[in-house]
């Protein structure tokens, strides 16, 4: 707008311009400033026109009048420009899809744990849980361990105490819930117990130093190893799926006689050989035994009476065969990008 010739109105025109880069806040605070009623610098110069001469209040009012007009002009295109500029109804796209968000998940081998010990509760077995600090005898005494038994040395267990006086250590199995469970009242029992376990052993492909373990425990009268294998299989079909073959093969746990370990028909190479098996067609799933009677009677249950079963397996090295992982450290590294690919369907966006 050319300038008016009053310097109260010419004083206002570089604001005219700059109406055009305000944002709404700032246009509808500049309105009050230049236009508002009370305040409004525009309407104080306009006030001043009752007191000029008649002829020269004719111009001047006219003046102002254009003035007046074309900041509202200003005001109203700027108004418009941010309706149509900034994202609206007019530019949004409301059929694009929303943005996944990642609400977390369980753990790969969590959820096969879970899968686990819903098996077992199907036929009846109870959960229990215990410390994961342990004494020598809970851990291995009442466990018919010998008393220089490897699996007692520095090497392989990780002692919290030392010197003289019974040790304390962190669990190397979940045994030692079973004996409580055992000491806590007369049989029948039928548990599994789940939790991690630690182990004096360095990181590599198929070792980790903390680990869960799922254990389970049948006593009764009159309780065999027919028991076991029925219970055992059901177990391996139930969980790879109806028509997975399973073998029984000897072998030793000081606190069961006589010890087997259940394999599992290869979940890879279903049997053909691969890496994951080794060759040999078959993946061992747990170890397994009747419950030594020197381990009953270690909880003060009569042996003659009473006889059952126990087992031992990891969910995570489970979780390695199932799904073909080569290195345990995949499981336990951390790295979103490979264990989104296992995660349950909860943890999908
Ligand atoms: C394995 C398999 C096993 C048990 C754990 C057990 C517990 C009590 C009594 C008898 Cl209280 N047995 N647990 C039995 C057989 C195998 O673990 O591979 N362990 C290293």
């Amino acid at each position: 707008m050319n300038p008016t010739g009053y310097p109260e109105l010419d004083a206002l025109l570089p604001r005219l311009d700059a109406i055009a880069t305000l944002d709404r806040d700032g246009l509808e605070a500049e309105r009050i400033a230049v236009l508002g009623r009370k305040q409004g610098a525009l309407t104080a110069t306009m006030k001043a026109l009752a007191t000029l001469p008649p002829e020269e209040r004719k111009r001047f009012g006219a003046e102002s009048n254009r003035v007046k007009a074309a900041f509202e002009e200003a005001f109203a295109a700027r108004e418009a420009a941010l309706v149509t500029d900034v994202p609206t109804y007019r530019s949004t796209d409301l059929t694009m899809p929303g943005r996944g968000r990642w609400i977390g998940a369980l753990h790969p081998v969590t959820l096969v744990l879970e899968e686990m010990v819903a098996i077992f509760r199907e036929l009846g077995f109870a959960v229990a849980v215990g410390p994961e600090v342990e004494t020598e005898w809970y851990n291995f005494g009442a466990l018919n361990f010998p008393a220089d038994h490897p699996a007692m040395d520095m090497h392989d267990t990780l002692y919290l105490t030392q010197g003289p006086g019974e040790k304390v250590l962190m669990r190397t199995h979940t045994s030692p819930v079973q004996i409580r469970v055992m000491q806590s009242g007369p049989p029948p029992y039928r548990v599994v117990v789940p939790g991690m376990v630690y182990r004096n052993d360095a990181w590599d492909a198929s070792h980790a130093p903390a680990f869960l373990q799922l254990e389970g425990l049948a006593i009764d009268e009159g309780i065999g190893f027919i028991d076991l294998k029925a219970t055992l299989s059901h177990f391996a079909r139930r969980f790879f799926g109806p028509r997975t073959k399973v073998r029984l093969r000897p072998s030793y746990f000081p606190f069961t006689e006589p010890s087997a370990e259940l394999d599992v028909e290869c979940r890879i190479c279903y049997g053909s050989g691969c890496p994951a098996c080794k060759q040999t067609g078959w993946m061992e799933l747990l170890g397994c035994g009747m419950v030594h009677p020197n381990v009953l009677t270690n909880c003060g249950i009569d042996a003659e009476r009473y006889t059952g079963w126990a087992f031992g397996m990891g969910p995570g090295r489970t979780a390695q065969q199932r799904y073909g992982i080569p290195d345990i450290r995949l499981l336990y590294g951390g790295d979103m990008r490979f264990l989104r690919q296992l995660a349950g369907r909860e943890g999908r966006p």
